[in-house]
């Protein structure tokens, strides 16, 4: 039997992602309304990837026979500064997620439940991932700086993206 307090913290993760995605699909609406479709497709990909990641805490909340209850999820900002205050932000909301992951495992462990720690181990390797993932376009992005041209060809290479993990 899960514990109450770990079906809330869960039901909380899965609201996280869901936003996450939100963010995510904000942040391509910002691109295409800048006309960098390469970039707005990598954030689209990207904000499937993080319905993914919320449906995997529905998935197991439900073959936990624990009861998931859907919140409010917060509205995302609409608007940044170009390209590199987008993966700025990238960077840092992943960081957050991390912690908040890392924060899962703890209460998983105080709680010495093994199958919700084993569980939670994809999302702790997952963000390893995301913040090399977001890490490397912001260095990209900031070695292309204000030539239009860099951007231009960074933009081209986001298009071919169809797993929002790679930039190649
Ligand atoms: Fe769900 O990994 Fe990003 O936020």
């Amino acid at each position: 039997m899960i514990d109450e307090e770990m079906v809330n913290a869960l039901n909380r993760q899965l609201n996280a992602e869901l936003y996450s995605g939100y963010m995510y699909l904000s942040m391509a609406a910002y691109f295409e309304s800048i006309d960098l479709s390469g970039f707005a497709n990598w954030n689209r990909v990207h904000a499937q990837e993080e319905f993914t990641h919320g449906m995997k805490f529905y998935d197991y909340l439900v073959s936990r026979g624990a009861r998931v209850t859907l919140t409010e999820i917060e509205a995302p900002p609409t608007e940044w500064e170009g390209a590199f205050a987008v993966f700025d932000h990238v960077l840092r909301h992943e960081q957050l997620v991390t912690g908040l992951i890392n924060k899962l495992v703890d209460l998983a462990i105080s709680q010495k439940d093994h199958a919700t720690n084993n569980f939670l181990q994809w999302f702790v390797a997952e963000q390893v991932e995301e913040e090399e993932t977001a890490g490397g376009i912001l260095k990209k992005v900031k070695l292309a700086g204000d030539n239009s041209s860099a951007l231009l060809l960074l933009d081209k290479d986001l298009m071919g993206s169809s797993t929002g993990s790679a930039t190649e």
